[in-house]
């Protein structure tokens, strides 16, 4: 190899961003191989300008949102094995709990005294000894309890599972859960959607075309819902490229996401630990946010998931193409059983100075995004 050829290369990589630059300034919609670029490109700070770029063309301004969010979950209970998975466990270890949907609003109703929060934010596992009442029951029971409260409950999973235990066609166990009070679906269960990943890291769960008809019924019965992508095990950046491809489609067709969160893969008590996987790291959450931001030109928000990443790593991803940081999320347990060491609840006034020293303005906003108060 001569000298010149590996320089020669940078140079043609920096070419690929100055191309992709062009695009973005011309408000031109990004390609697969554009993904490809994009992820396979080092140059991390001139990822994050081009992002930030990009979130500003299509509208962005220095508005940073956080919600005031409870989370519940209502088992730990799970038929599905998913080796990332941390938190499930079967009915039989001395861990497994299920909650009654007395017991879920007695708690709720304690934090709400302490926190006023406006929004509660629940998932579980795929319990098997449960019935598509019992999820009725929770819905009616908290909205009763708390009717100010948007519930953005059960992922996309979950609903599949439902139509499992009651034999009702997703359509069906979306309505009654909307009569019953359900506001929005969160993002989970998304993972990656390539077969040959899901065949490796979740085999027991459902295709993905379930997901997809999933979200796409929750939107035509308008129920906004939000998406998500598990990266940082098995899948290629090719796979990662076609999972946001897949997302800015349905989004095309119906706009009914709020927002997309990377998640990066907690390998801790899982059995990518015992094979040696280790935790993303810091270019990779920041790399993610930015492409993240850049290839989904139709969702307005992306979200630094401070539990995930941090809330450090949270302001940097701010500079990054992120627009929110989620939430003061009082309790998580799907991330800390896989090893998170965040914090699991931030004060608002902490929320507020990591936004405001990051340089962008805080502003505490509802489930649907509309703003409550600004600092
Ligand atoms: O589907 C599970 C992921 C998801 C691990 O909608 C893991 O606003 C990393 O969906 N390491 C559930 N990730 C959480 C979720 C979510 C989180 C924050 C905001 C929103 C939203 C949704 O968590 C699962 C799976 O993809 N997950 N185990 C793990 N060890």
């Amino acid at each position: 190899m001569s000298p010149v050829e590996p320089l020669m290369a940078v140079v043609d990589r920096i070419g690929a961003l100055d191309a992709i630059r062009e695009k973005v300034e011309a408000n031109e919609r990004l390609d697969f191989e554009d993904g490809l670029e994009l992820l396979e490109s080092n140059d991390l700070l001139g990822l994050g300008d081009l992002a930030d770029l990009a979130r500003r063309k299509r509208g962005g301004s220095d508005e940073v949102y956080f919600v005031q969010n409870l989370y519940l979950n209502q088992t730990n209970v799970c038929r599905v094995k998913c080796k990332f998975c941390a938190f499930a466990v079967t009915q039989k270890q001395s861990d497994a709990y299920t909650f009654t949907a007395e017991q879920l609003v007695e708690d709720a109703l304690r934090q709400r005294e302490l926190t006023g929060f406006t929004e509660i934010h629940m998932v579980g596992g795929e319990s098997p000894h449960l019935d598509f009442d019992y999820y009725v029951e929770v819905v009616r029971l908290l909205k009763q309890a708390m009717p100010q409260v948007h519930l953005k409950l059960f992922t996309a999973s979950e609903i599949h599972h439902m139509t499992k235990l009651s034999g009702l066609s997703h359509e069906e166990v979306l309505v009654e859960l909307k009569s019953a009070g359900l506001g929005s679906l969160p993002g989970g269960g998304a993972e990656v959607f390539a077969d040959r990943v899901r065949r490796l890291v979740a085999p027991g769960k459902e295709h993905s075309d379930f997901w997809f008809h999933t979200h796409r019924t929750a939107h035509r019965l308008g129920i906004p819902t939000h998406c998500t992508m598990l990266y940082g095990h098995v899948e290629t950046y090719e796979e990662r490229v076609d999972h946001w491809l897949r997302l800015r489609d349905l989004q095309d067709e119906t706009g009914g996401f709020l927002a997309f969160i990377p998640l990066a893969f907690h390998p801790e008590n899982t059995v990518f630990e015992r094979r040696g996987w280790r935790h993303t790291t810091g270019s990779d959450d920041l790399k993610m946010i930015a492409v993240s931001r850049l290839m989904l030109d139709n969702i307005q928000n992306i979200k630094a998931y401070w539990i995930m990443m941090g809330m450090p790593l949270a302001q940097v991803a701010l500079h990054f193409g992120a627009n929110d940081v989620q939430g003061t999320v009082v309790r998580e347990q799907i991330f800390h059983a896989a090893g998170a060491r965040t914090e699991t609840e931030q004060k608002i006034g902490e929320l507020v100075r990591f936004v405001t020293d990051a340089g962008r303005i805080p502003v505490q906003r509802d489930t649907l995004y509309n703003e409550l108060r600004r600092w």
